[in-house]
């Protein structure tokens, strides 16, 4: 099938997909309220916001086709339906534990159901790449009824965004092959980053008991 005729196949016309893709805007929505409120209660109890700035998108139609064809799926709504990381969420917090709390408190809300949890912080990608992510389920509801729209959440501190911001960026920009020498150095970068965000996280921790016993 021509890609043309995928596009209209899947998406309709431009009504349509607005329609269509509207569930997907919605569960995003209801995660970030979540998430705000979250960081608004921390603060509100401990004057500490665990949350920098939170970005959110939809996978636009040509992506969405794109990672079909990638992950050797039918290209139709059936196989949309397979795609787990239509709506995305990008958390970005200031300290390594504020990841895992941020995720903690989140999967506490009863509405919210853990699909799949993968930590590449204490697993590392092998190019050095460092998140905390989390497939989950969010309720939308709608005048048809109630349906499941799945999510991917990534948590990463904002040393984190970052290399990950920059290494997409060198890549994309990249006009032939990276070669193993630049890996190695954005591993490297990665690694030097990560001792980094545990240092900042130390001066946190130590500060934080000095002024509490103040
Ligand atoms: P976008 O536009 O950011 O969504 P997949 O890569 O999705 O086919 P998988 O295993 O489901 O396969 O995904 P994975 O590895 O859990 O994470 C996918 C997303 O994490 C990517 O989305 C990136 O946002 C981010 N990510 C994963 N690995 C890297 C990496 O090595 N470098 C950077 N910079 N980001 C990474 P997409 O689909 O690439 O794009």
């Amino acid at each position: 099938m021509a890609y043309e005729e995928e596009l209209r196949e899947i998406f309709g016309d431009e009504k349509e997909c607005h329609r269509m893709m509207l569930p997907y805007r919605i569960a995003i929505e209801t995660v970030k309220t979540k998430l705000e409120t979250l960081d608004d209660e921390m603060k509100c109890t401990f004057e500490h916001s665990p949350i920098h700035n939170i970005k959110s998108r939809v996978k636009t139609p040509e992506s969405i086709i794109e990672k079909l064809h990638r992950k050797n799926l039918e290209v139709s709504i059936n196989g949309l339906r397979q795609l787990t990381d239509i709506s995305g969420v990008r958390v970005i917090c200031r300290y390594v534990d504020d990841i895992f709390y941020v995720a903690q408190l989140l999967l506490l809300h009863d509405d919210i159901s853990l699909v799949r949890k993968t930590n590449y912080i204490q697993y590392p990608k092998e190019n050095g790449y460092r998140s905390l992510h989390l497939i989950v389920n969010v309720p939308v509801y709608r005048k048809e009824g109630v349906q499941l729209v799945p999510v991917e959440i990534q948590i990463r501190t904002i040393a984190m965004d970052m290399w990950a911001s920059l290494e997409h960026d060198l890549h994309y920009k990249a006009t032939h092959e990276v070669s193993d020498n630049i890996n190695q150095r954005l591993k490297k970068c990665a690694e030097d980053i990560a001792a980094t965000d545990l240092e900042m996280q130390n001066i946190y921790r130590e500060l934080n008991s000095k002024w509490k016993q103040e």
